[in-house]
C-alpha cells in the first residue's frame, strides 16, 4: 500500500489515516507531496483526480478522503478492532468522527495544524471558542464513559480523527479540563505521533497562511 500525504508539519488530514495505519501496524510506503506549491499540486493530481491528500493506493484501488481511508483500514484489519465493539459505542464513535470530519470550520481556519509552532498569546474569537467548547464536551463525555485511556477505551478511528486537534490544542495552548488535558498529552506522547513530530521538525517548507500572527 502507498499513502500519499502532505507536509507532516501542516497536513492535518494526512495525519489521520497515517496514525491509524501505524496503530494497526500496517506496512505501507509514504509518498510525500509538498503542499501549497505548483509542483505539489501537479503531483497530487497524478495520484488522485480529487487533487487532495491523503490518498491511499492499495493495488488498483485508489481511495481519497481521510475518513473513507480510515474506514477502509478498519475493515481491512482483522486481528484488532479499530472501532468499538459494542454497537452503541460504535455508533457514538462514528458520530464523533463524522462531526470532526464535517465540522469545526472556525477552529480549523483560525488554528491551522502546525506541529513545530507554539503560540503563547492566542485568544480564540467567540466562534472558535464555541468549536473548542464542543470538542471538549465530546472528549469529556467519551472519556468519562469509557474510563480511557483512549476515547473508546482502546485506540479507534475516533482517536485518529482527533489527533490533529490534540496537536492544535498543544500549539495554541488551549486551556482544558483534566480529562481532556490528559487525553491531549497522551495523544502527543503516543509513539507514532512522536515519530510524526520528529519528521515535521526537520521539514523546512513554510506555508505562510498556516503561520498565524498573534
Ligand atoms: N476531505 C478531504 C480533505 C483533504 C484536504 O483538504 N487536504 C488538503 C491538505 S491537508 C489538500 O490536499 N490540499 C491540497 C491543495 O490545497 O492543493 C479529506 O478528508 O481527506
Amino acid at each position: 500500500m502507498k499513502l500519499v500525504i502532505g507536509n507532516k508539519n501542516y497536513s492535518s488530514w494526512s495525519l489521520r489515516p497515517w496514525i491509524l495505519m501505524k496503530h494497526a501496524q500496517m506496512s505501507f510506503d509514504e509518498v510525500h507531496v509538498p503542499l501549497d506549491t505548483s509542483e505539489g499540486a501537479a503531483l497530487i493530481r497524478q495520484w488522485c483526480p480529487a487533487g487532495r491528500v491523503p490518498v491511499l493506493h492499495d493495488g488498483p484501488l485508489v481511495l481519497w478522503d481521510s475518513l473513507a481511508i480510515c474506514e477502509y483500514i478498519a475493515d481491512k484489519v482483522t486481528d484488532r478492532s479499530l472501532w468499538p465493539e459494542r454497537p452503541d459505542e460504535r455508533g457514538r464513535a462514528r458520530a464523533m468522527s463524522a462531526e470532526m470530519h464535517s465540522g469545526f470550520a472556525d477552529m480549523r481556519e483560525a488554528m491551522p495544524m502546525n506541529c513545530r509552532r507554539r503560540v503563547e498569546a492566542f485568544k480564540p474569537p467567540l466562534a472558535v471558542q464555541i468549536d473548542i467548547n464542543r470538542i471538549v464536551q465530546l472528549f469529556e463525555d467519551a472519556l468519562q464513559q469509557s474510563g480511557g485511556p483512549w476515547l473508546f477505551t482502546h485506540y479507534s478511528v475516533a482517536d485518529a480523527m482527533f489527533a490533529p486537534v490534540a496537536s492544535r490544542f498543544h500549539t495554541y495552548r488551549v486551556n482544558l479540563p483534566t480529562l481532556s488535558r490528559q487525553y491531549v498529552d497522551r495523544t502527543l506522547q503516543d509513539p507514532p505521533m512522536q515519530d510524526w513530530y520528529a519528521a515535521a521538525a526537520v521539514e523546512t517548507a513554510v506555508i505562510e497562511h498556516s503561520e498565524i500572527n498573534v
